[in-house]
């Protein structure tokens, strides 16, 4: 049975009376005279066929019929558990089985037979509404339909481009927000250009009760939905779902076309490859080829068709450019291409030397309080390098080893509690004085980053030094400029 409350919440959505349909409710309403006519009369439906529907990120092939047809289309509503990131579960509802859901592939003209269906075990009832068809929801009433039931409805596919569908069964943010979106192309009746692939992204914001990562089931989180504060902003519905193993993978030489949508619920996309420039953009899913860009915006329920060619190999990497949704929510993927090296299109590194500036030392930035005092005194006091370190540390090192020393994983080592710092004094001076690169080992975890020499006279490094090793749980005693000097003598800098 179908509960109440959805079905009144729809109502009030659509403004429309409500019933349920059977699929023997059904007839199929003849296609109408309509701005297609001129499509429709050169070019009517003949013969039947089952569209041939693809999981992310596959695309089904292209259609080479020459003539408009009777396209079944079945999606099955599925409600389930899995992985969100490593060790992160989450209950996604999706239309067939994968988010985004499955890739629907049809031809300008054609006549959609569409039937969504809700699997039994599933709690919630759904709908859908694709940005294909044109009339009423987009066929979210048509297609209403309770766990344990199917419905079916058709509609003619007037304009070509290709379009996000979404559930739109109320709380209808919610349901996007788990899932339920995927894309429908709609391919123009004389077909797309020739490309050796084609693949199928969609990025989504997610919204969970947990942190970013934080392992276990994380519940939606409605409050963080209104005020589209998402942890997860993702390719294909996890993280990691398009890197490692799982990366798309291309030749030099070929060309490729991405389908990409954007389901949001709330975000837009700034979608970029980093290392390639799309050669086309058919932006918003619609008709004109723009060529030569760099980065191109997505809306929220909306979609571009990118192409480029592969010139060199790479790992090319998937991002959205408000870019710390790709290094701290996820939004990465990889394209990994193969094929001969091109030094005259991208030469790699060809020489490393030191860099001796011709104009002398630079104007640094004013540091705190540290700039108004002319004369260093040598004979400062323990509470005086504290003071004058830590503002040091807000002003240069958090930018890296964070506010509070706890560094960041996988990139910058924790200076509190740090056994690496609190081992060796004069490394640690060398390290701040020389910069720090190559492969070290903090707490048990190996890091293997760059930090910058820093320009710094020998007391603001006996202030810097004495601070982070009296900071967050660190105890030592004082750094004197002396002993900086003497590590600075050893360097011959
Ligand atoms: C641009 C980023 C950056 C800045 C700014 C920076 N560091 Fe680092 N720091 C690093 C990285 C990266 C490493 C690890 C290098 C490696 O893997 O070899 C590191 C390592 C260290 C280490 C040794 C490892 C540990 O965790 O104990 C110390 C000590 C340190 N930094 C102190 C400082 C201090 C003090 C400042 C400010 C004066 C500073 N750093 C500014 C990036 C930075
Ligand atoms: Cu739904």
């Amino acid at each position: 049975m179908v509960n109440a409350w959805p079905l009144l919440a729809l109502a009030a959505l659509t403004g429309i009376t409500l019933f349920v349909r059977r699929n023997s409710d059904i007839t199929t309403p003849p296609p109408a005279a309509s701005k297609l006519a001129a499509t429709t009369a050169a070019d009517p439906v003949t013969g039947e066929e089952t569209a041939v529907l693809t999981a992310p990120p596959m695309v089904p092939p292209p259609i080479t019929r020459k003539h408009a047809t009777k396209v079944k289309v079945a999606l099955e509503v599925k409600e389930f558990l899995a992985p969100i990131a490593d060790g992160v579960d989450y209950t996604f509802w999706t239309f067939g089985g994968s988010v985004p859901g499955s890739f629907i592939r049809v031809r300008e003209g054609d006549l959609v037979e569409f039937t969504l269906k809700n699997h039994p075990d599933n709690r919630m009832p759904h709908n859908i509404d694709l940005h294909a068809v044109t009339g009423q929801g987009g066929g979210a009433a048509a297609s209403f339909v309770a766990p344990g039931h199917s419905a079916t409805f058709s509609f003619q596919c007037l304009n070509r481009g290709l379009y996000v569908y979404h559930c739109a069964t109320a709380p209808v943010g919610m349901h996007i927000a788990n899932g339920m979106y995927g894309l429908i192309l709609v391919e123009p009746k004389e077909g797309l250009p020739k490309v050796d692939r084609e693949f199928y992204i969609c990025q989504g914001d997610f919204y969970t009760e947990g942190a970013y990562g934080q392992a276990g089931h994380q519940q939606f989180s409605m409050e963080k939905a209104i005020k589209e504060e998402p942890d997860y902003v993702l390719f294909n519905g996890r993280v990691g779902a398009l890197t490692g193993d799982q990366a798309i993978t291309a030749k030099v030489g070929e060309t490729v076309r991405l389908y990409v949508g954007n389901g949001g619920p709330n975000l837009v996309s700034s979608f970029h490859v980093i290392g390639e420039i799309f050669d086309a953009v058919m932006a918003e899913g619609g008709d004109q080829r723009t060529n030569n860009v760099q980065t191109t915006l997505i809306p929220a329920g909306g979609s571009a068709i990118v192409e480029f060619k592969l010139d060199v190999p790479a790992n090319y990497i998937l991002v959205d450019h408000a870019i710390f949704r790709t290094f701290n929510k996820g939004a990465l993927g990889i394209l990994k291409v193969e094929g001969k090296e091109d030094a005259l299109v991208y030469s790699g590194r060809q020489q490393e030397g030191i860099y001796h500036p011709e104009g002398g030392a630079l104007q640094t930035l004013p540091r705190g309080d540290n700039a108004k005092i002319a004369a260093a005194p040598a004979d400062r006091s323990k509470e005086e390098r504290l003071q004058l370190g830590k503002r040091m540390f807000e002003s240069i090192c958090f930018a890296c080893h964070q506010k509070e020393g706890q560094g960041v994983p996988n990139a910058f080592p924790p200076l509190a509690k740090s056994d690496y710092l609190m081992a060796d004094r004069a490394r640690a001076i060398r390290t701040v004085l020389s910069g720090q690169q190559g492969k070290i080992t903090v707490n048990g975890v190996e890091y293997n980053g760059v930090m910058p020499a820093q320009n710094l006279t020998d007391d603001e490094v006996a202030n810097v030094i004495t601070s982070v090793m009296n900071s967050w749980g660190n105890q030592a005693d004082m750094v004197t400029s002396t002993e900086v000097a003497k590590v600075r003598a050893t360097l011959g800098h």
